[in-house]
Parts: structure tokens; C-alpha cells; sequence
């Protein structure tokens, strides 16, 4: 008899084939209010779980008294209650290392986009008002050279800092739950306390996940000590930064601008006032969103599925509490 997998994100007709092999499949192709729906019809009968972006809690998870492990494609683990899902012992693994490089690809452009404006003065060509040399008033900031300061010196943190340090000549600074003399070494970055990186740092950048610890973390007094000529940028998640603390932070000139690519909810509300700013580059979660990198984390993550319903222990096992071997 073959396990049941229900699969809450599209795969490609190479992985789905794949996974038809070893397993029964049903696929949840939205998740909107029908699609949600479907989900919770299938999960009486769900031996494992992939996809992302939905939270699955323990009242949705009570319902699936048979589940033996969730693949999730990202890095990111904030959606799944894992004390919850190691006292069950279910299997979490996620995909991290495949999209660190695309991310970090991310958090430069929008390191970039921001600094420079090119969103802002690319949207002024299209709407033909360039009808004169640029001048001051349109001047964006230098990127190179400039002082790269990276909350999270994770795999993300670490990518950022090679590119700020080869790529641009950027002095790195950050701040983690401990000093990284690996990381010190290689991009001469050097360790700070929160206060300092944020007085200290030209771009303040946050790579680290979202965390009980680190929810809320940049409020309005992290945005007071950070300075006018300042540029925030977050590839994270949205709950770590008081979102209203941002936004006046933006709006009183406390910060030069904001490139953003994460938020409080997502997708973000069309009148949100971050969207009423031109000091603000706000992109659609895209940090690992292109086509190689998905695919590869999809692959990662349909590998440790059927390693884990395999009775085998997964490559990027999250919960290792919950591993009986
Ligand atoms: C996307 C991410 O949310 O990996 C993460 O944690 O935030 C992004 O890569 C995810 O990949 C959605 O599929």
C-alpha cells in the first residue's frame, strides 16, 4: 500500500512524476478558501506533507492522526509549531543551502534598487518625465565602500557579506547570537552589540529567521539609533520589524529609505502606507523566487520526503527531537 502525500505547492511535471512512483498523490493547487477546504478533507488520510507558505498548526494537524512528515520548501520554519510536531514525532526538514546564494542575490538588489532609486527613477523614464540631466534631487546614495552591517550571520548573512566585502569593498560588520571568527576571517567583518551595528552600519540588513526571540526585534528604538543617511533592508521575515515603527521611521526622514521584500502580512495590503513612500523598494517576497532555485529546493524537499516515509532520516531534518534512529 503506498503512503499518501498531499502536496499544498505545484511541482514540476519531473517531480511529480517522481513522486507518483512511490507515493499516492493528492495535489492542493490553491490555497485559497476551496482549496483549504481540500487540504482539510485530505489530511485523515495524509502520511506526509510539502509545500510552504501556510501555517500549519496543531488544530489543522489534529486532523491527520496518520502523519509521519512535513517537507517544507524553505528555509524558513516559522509556519509549523515544531514542539508540537516533535511530540507527535513528525519529521520537519526544510531546504536550506540550495536558495542561500539566490537570496543573498536578492538582498543585494535590493541593497542596489534602494540606494540608487531605480525603482523610483526607472518609473520616472516610463512616465516620460525625464526631461532633464538628473540632478541632486534625484541623486541616489554610494553602495560601495559603504559600511554593510547584516543582523543574522547565518548561510544568508554569510552570502551577503561575500558579496558586500569582494563584490563592493563594503567594511562588514554584524550582530548574531554569537561572535563567527570564520566569517571574521574571510570577509574581515567584524562583530558588534545591536546598539552599535545600528549607529554604525550604512545599510542595516536582516538575514536572521523569524524566532520567538526575534519577533518585533527592530522597533522604534532600533530605528532611533540608526542614522538619517541609513538604508533598512529586510529579505528575513516582516514579523521581525515593527512595521509601524518602519513606516514613521521612513516618513520623518529617521531613515534615508527602506528596501523590503518581506512583511507583517503578506501579500501586502495594496493601501498600505509602505506603498504611499518613494524611499521604499518593496518587492513580492522573492528572495529565493527564481526558476533554478526552486526547482532545487523542490527536489530537496521531495528528497526528504520520501526519505522520511522511507523510515529513513531526512537530509535537512529540522525537529531532531523527533527522530526515533
Ligand atoms: C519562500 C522563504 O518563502 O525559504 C524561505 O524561508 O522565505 C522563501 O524562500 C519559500 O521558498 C516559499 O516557497
Amino acid at each position: 500500500m503506498k503512503k499518501q502525500v498531499v502536496l499544498y505547492k505545484k511541482l514540476s511535471p519531473l517531480l511529480m512524476a517522481r513522486l507518483h512512483e512511490q507515493v499516492d498523490v493528492t495535489l492542493i493547487e490553491n490555497l485559497d478558501a476551496e482549496g483549504l477546504g481540500k487540504l482539510r478533507d485530505a489530511l485523515p488520510r495524509a502520511h506526509g506533507l510539502l509545500g510552504a507558505s501556510l501555517k500549519l498548526d496543531a488544530e489543522l494537524l489534529d486532523l491527520a492522526p496518520d502523519l509521519q512528515a512535513i517537507a517544507s520548501v524553505s528555509v524558513g520554519v516559522d509556519n509549523y509549531d515544531i514542539d508540537y510536531l516533535t511530540e507527535r514525532r513528525i519529521l520537519l526538514s526544510n531546504t536550506p543551502d540550495v536558495l542561500t546564494e539566490t537570496t543573498a542575490d536578492t538582498g543585494f538588489a535590493l541593497i542596489l534598487a534602494t540606494a540608487r532609486r531605480v525603482v523610483e527613477l526607472a518609473n520616472l523614464v516610463r512616465a516620460g518625465q525625464w526631461n532633464r540631466n538628473i540632478g541632486p534631487a534625484h541623486f541616489g546614495s554610494d553602495v560601495h565602500g559603504k559600511t554593510l552591517g547584516i543582523i543574522g550571520m547565518g548561510r544568508i548573512g554569510e552570502a551577503l557579506a561575500q558579496r558586500g566585502h569582494f563584490g563592493f569593498g563594503m567594511p562588514v560588520i554584524y550582530h548574531s547570537q554569537s561572535p563567527k571568527p570564520a566569517v571574521e576571517q574571510r570577509f574581515n567583518a567584524h562583530y558588534r552589540s545591536l546598539p552599535e551595528l545600528l549607529q554604525q552600519a550604512d545599510f542595516v540588513c536582516l538575514t536572521l529567521p523569524l524566532t520567538a526571540a526575534t519577533q518585533g526585534l527592530i522597533g522604534v528604538e532600533q530605528f532611533a539609533q540608526m542614522r538619517p543617511e541609513t538604508i533598512f533592508i529586510n529579505i528575513s521575515r516582516g514579523k521581525v520589524v515593527d512595521e509601524a515603527a518602519l513606516i514613521g521611521a521612513l516618513r520623518t526622514g529617521r531613515i534615508r529609505a527602506a528596501g523590503l521584500d518581506v512583511f507583517d502580512r503578506e501579500p501586502l495590503n495594496q493601501d498600505s502606507p509602505l506603498l504611499q513612500l518613494n524611499n521604499v523598494v518593496a518587492t513580492p517576497h522573492i528572495g529565493s523566487a527564481t526558476h533554478e532555485t526552486r526547482e532545487a529546493m523542490a527536489r530537496c524537499a521531495v528528497d526528504n520526503l520520501l526519505a522520511a516515509l522511507a523510515g529513513e532520516r531526512p537530509a535537512n531534518l529540522v525537529n531532531v527531537g523527533a527522530w526515533k534512529g
